[in-house]
């Protein structure tokens, strides 16, 4: 009789560790469904600017276009900034004007590759190079990449970003729509 009480015993604790399972898969469940969209990502570039668009100053410079996906506000102030996959000493956008570098919900924001600091908080360091190399987003962390991509050989005024009808793939565009979804 024992036996078969410390058995039932058994069974009763099992089934209640397998409901706690169920709870856990439910709230993944709820959190997917939230869809927190694919956060801030690279959207397109251009690594060779000879006639495409000018900067505020009137500079015809690299580009590359950020979109953020989420349903939050992200400020750039802070993050870091590379052509180069593992550069140990990346550049910091600075964080001191947060109106000029925060990308709203579904919005577009420019980072121009001119080394023209004193134009403002989005001209990095590092300027494109048409022959190909990398654009790398990193967190404020200075560790956690938010976004990278490798490129090869780019046409001069040819841009390069998402295709509006599959965001996995990258291809080429004869219009550049800086600040505005690819077309
Ligand atoms: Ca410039
Ligand atoms: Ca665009």
């Amino acid at each position: 009789m024992k036996r078969y009480i410390s058995f039932f015993i058994w069974v009763l604790l099992f089934s209640c560790s397998s409901e706690s399972t169920d709870d856990e898969n439910m709230d993944e469940e709820i959190t997917v469904e939230e869809d927190p969209g694919m956060g801030l990502i690279i959207n397109e570039f251009l690594a060779s600017n000879d006639a495409c668009c000018a900067d505020p100053s009137g500079d015809y410079d690299d580009w590359v276009e950020l979109y953020n996906d989420s349903n939050e506000a992200i400020d750039l102030g802070g993050m870091y900034f590379t052509d180069t996959i593992g550069d140990d000493d990346p550049y910091q956008i600075p964080d001191t004007d947060s109106s000029l570098t925060t990308v709203q919900p579904k919005g577009y924001i420019l980072i121009w590759c001119d080394d023209d600091q004193e134009q403002g908080p989005l001209h990095v360091s590092n300027k494109l190079s048409k022959g190909g190399e990398s654009i790398v987003l990193i967190s404020q962390d200075n560790q956690t990449i938010i976004d990278s991509l490798s490129f090869s050989e780019q046409t001069t005024d040819v841009s390069m970003g998402r295709d509006p009808n599959n965001v996995n793939e990258f291809i080429f565009f004869e219009n550049p729509t800086p600040g505005l979804p690819n077309n």
